[in-house]
């Protein structure tokens, strides 16, 4: 990124790289039965600019967009990056106080969203908010824009600047808006999409993870453009309709979670995934489980190049190459990031040993939003601790133990509850599993708790649940093996699909 100049506009130095006479006519975005040029998308946001400039948006102001994904989504994005305005990204699958929380925050001057969600938020209470467009109804968003001009040239902006922000929700506490930069995404779309995944002008792309979560935003909306590649815009949420999806578009590369991965194997009997058109397939979000990946690659030939990432150092750092996969691990460092597993000294750690995973990198976020103490824990100088254990193996290879939050003791011995996780998951019943402590099983004593659903073709069962507990004993030490299963439909998950730990230790 230190390449790029200092007057520096991410959206205009995106949008118009794809006005080349080889890529103007290229289709960027799939959405429905519609199709969107480049050159369709590179008018459309310039109107958005013209249209948020009338509104009398001043530059560094922030504009909330609570939509899902959403072709309109992504005119509002660019076009207000392109006029200096700070677009930030809510994601549909928050809480309505969640939702209620970061328009406050953000204090965001206008709201871009649909009828369902302002019928859901009611009177939104924020001195700072001017204006709510709506993208259906009469005055519609794409009606408005129809009416503007292109009239507006980009912002001179720097490149350190802010140009947008997401919010992040921790196990704990309230969703934090973490500050990034013009140059951020480039350094993301250079050394992870181009460099070490590959994308080329003739992929289309497909997200599970949807564009307000920092996985997302790069799959669907800047690692496409960065080299002229086509993104499927999608609402799909469940393994079935992620089916249909890839049956209708035929994506080259689909970006999924373990979850989705693991819900499209459990039906593959009555709705078997068309892979004819996938050349890869990746995954982040959440460790994905060996099983997992080996039954995927003896399903359909295809490896899951396995990642990891924070919304703070915007996309991944740590992945596995298309072709040298390891499963099992995240992988190794993507070009341009420095990944280090530290001792409780800060002092790097022998291959081998559990420590805490550091990260330094050009795309780490400015600070959270209005939030110093939690800016100072997460970073110093260009290093952020992510708040993961992870061992790095004799290859270079990096394994991850676990959130730093997760472990616990029991009997005073540390239990991660991936390793666990993980051992539950090679039983043939079981879907999904979370690991946490419970205090009141064993009066005050800290003992393991599964919780686990089940594939379709089995039923909860006293022998079943025997059954689980054998298998677990057989490949871990006793005090691992949790003292009680909990049979649940589903594990509840946050926003962007990870386990909700917090809630399971509530129930
Ligand atoms: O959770 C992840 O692994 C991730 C990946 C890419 C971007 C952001 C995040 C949080």
């Amino acid at each position: 990124s230190t390449s790029l100049p200092d007057i520096f506009n991410v959206a205009a130095y995106f949008l118009e790289a794809n006005l080349a006479p080889d890529r103007r006519d290229r289709v960027a975005i799939y959405y429905r039965d519609d199709t969107y040029t480049y050159a369709q998308v590179h008018s459309w946001v310039r109107r958005m600019a013209k249209f948020l400039a009338e509104l009398g948006v001043d530059r560094e102001r922030r504009i909330a967009i609570l939509l899902p994904d959403t072709p309109e989504f992504v005119f509002a994005f660019w076009g207000a990056i392109w006029l200096g305005v700070v677009p930030v990204p809510i994601n549909t699958a928050c809480t309505l106080e969640d939702v209620r929380y970061i328009l406050q925050d953000c204090r965001a001057q206008v709201l871009v969203t649909d009828r369902s969600w302002l019928e859901r938020l009611g009177a939104v209470e924020s001195p700072f908010l001017q204006h709510v467009v709506q993208t259906d109804g009469d005055r519609s968003l794409i009606s408005l824009l129809k009416q503007q001009d292109e009239s507006v040239d980009w912002v001179q902006t720097d490149r350190e600047e802010p140009a947008f922000w997401l919010y992040t929700s921790g196990s704990t506490g309230r969703p934090k808006g973490v500050i990034h930069l013009h140059q951020s995404m480039v350094v993301c779309a250079e050394n992870y999409g181009k460099e070490l995944v590959g994308l080329q002008a003739d992929d289309i792309i497909y997200s599970v993870a949807k564009i307000p979560f920092a996985y997302g935003l790069g799959n669907t909306l800047y690692m496409p453009m960065s080299v002229g590649a086509a993104a499927i815009l999608s609402d799909a949420a469940n393994a079935f309709d992620i089916i249909a999806d890839i049956q209708t578009y035929q994506p080259t590369v689909l970006f999924g979670i373990p979850g989705i991965y693991a819900g499209i194997l459990s039906l593959a009997e009555i709705a078997p995934l068309d892979t004819s058109s996938l050349r890869l397939c990746l995954s982040a979000a959440e460790q994905l489980p060996t099983t997992i990946w080996l039954k995927w690659r003896e399903m359909y030939g295809l490896e899951i190049c396995e990642g990891i990432g924070t919304t703070e150092l915007l996309h991944i750092f740590l992945s596995n190459q298309p072709g040298a996969c390891r499963p099992g691990t995240s992988g190794l460092p993507v070009p341009g990031y420095d990944v280090r597993v530290v001792d409780d000294r800060g002092v790097t750690a022998p291959d081998g040993e559990i420590g805490a995973l550091e990260v330094s990198g050009e795309s780490l976020m400015l600070g959270y939003w209005n939030r110093l103490s939690a800016t100072r824990s997460a970073l110093y100088g260009t290093t952020m601790r992510t708040g993961d254990k992870y061992v790095r193996d004799a290859d270079g290879y990096f394994r991850f133990m676990g959130r730093n939050d997760d472990f616990f003791k029991v009997n005073g011995m540390w239990v991660s509850p991936f390793e666990v996780e993980d051992v539950l998951l090679q039983h043939q019943s079981i879907l999904d599993a979370a690991v946490v402590p419970s205090a009141e099983l064993d009066g005050d004593l800290t003992q393991v708790i599964a919780y686990v659903s089940l594939k379709s073709e089995f039923a909860p069962s006293i022998e079943l649940e025997r059954s689980i507990r054998q298998a677990v004993k057989a490949q871990l030490s006793p005090f691992k093996v949790p003292k009680s299963i909990q049979f649940l439909d589903a594990l509840p998950r946050t926003p962007t699909g990870k386990v909700h730990r917090q809630a399971l230790l509530k129930i």
